[in-house]
């Protein structure tokens, strides 16, 4: 059993039974010309997370851990995006516009891959999700019941969007959720400390948050 001095208390958890999710760390995000930019965002600010996230990576591979990665991604004919969410605002490129770095948020274009440093492995778990949350319309779940999985550490982005949605749905279906607070990144600041405050508050209501640090400390 590994132990984290994280909050807003201890959070311990087996490496055989958790998996490290990393969440949208695509180019759509942390490039300019994707789906973050076109929405009007400075894209910059999401990049600062990735050294932490490629060290925290390297690391859960080495101690063999589970590992799934997920892109926020439609089917090219759009099939699985509802008018709602393509048609919302006023964005410079809709989804499935094309844009420097193919169609936006579409399975398969440069700009929907992950970001090089963080490529998936063959063996990892990469799951496309239409919708904000890693759980609606994908088959994550149960791919992690087959594994026996019961515990979640969560990385990626945007802090208050994919990666607290995710976190709600983990939390719904059972599973202990732990956020690494320097491996999680949002367009706001203050909307990243607002998440990880309601993450952790009354006791837990959503889950734990530690730094990657305390993480990497654990696993070496
Ligand atoms: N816009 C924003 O902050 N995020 C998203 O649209 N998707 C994810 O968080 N991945």
């Amino acid at each position: 059993m590994t132990r984290l001095a994280a909050h807003p208390f201890p959070y311990d958890f087996e490496l055989a039974t958790t998996a490290l999710v990393l969440i949208d760390l695509q180019r759509d995000f942390v490039e300019p010309g994707g789906f973050g930019e076109s929405l009007g965002n400075d894209v910059r600010l999401l990049q600062a997370i990735l050294p932490a996230c490629s060290a925290v990576l390297d690391a859960w591979r080495a101690s063999g851990g589970t590992v799934v990665h997920t892109r926020e991604a439609h089917r090219p004919d759009l099939s699985d995006c509802p008018p709602a969410k393509r048609n919302r605002g006023n964005p410079r490129l809709r989804i499935g516009d094309e844009g420097p770095m193919g169609r936006i948020l579409v399975a398969g274009e440069p700009g929907n891959q992950i970001v090089p440093e963080l490529a998936p492995l063959a063996g990892e778990i990469v799951i496309d999700k239409p919708g904000k949350g890693a759980f609606y319309a994908t088959p994550l779940h149960e791919l992690l019941q087959d594994q026996g999985i019961t515990h979640l550490v969560f990385g990626g982005v945007t802090t208050e969007v994919c990666v607290q949605t995710s976190m709600r749905e983990a939390n719904d279906r059972g599973y202990d959720c732990l956020l690494l607070e320097d491996c999680t990144e949002s367009y706001f600041p203050a909307f990243k400390a607002a998440t990880l405050e309601m993450v952790r508050a009354q006791g837990a209501i959503v889950g734990w948050t530690a730094t990657s640090p305390q993480l990497l400390h654990a696993l070496t």
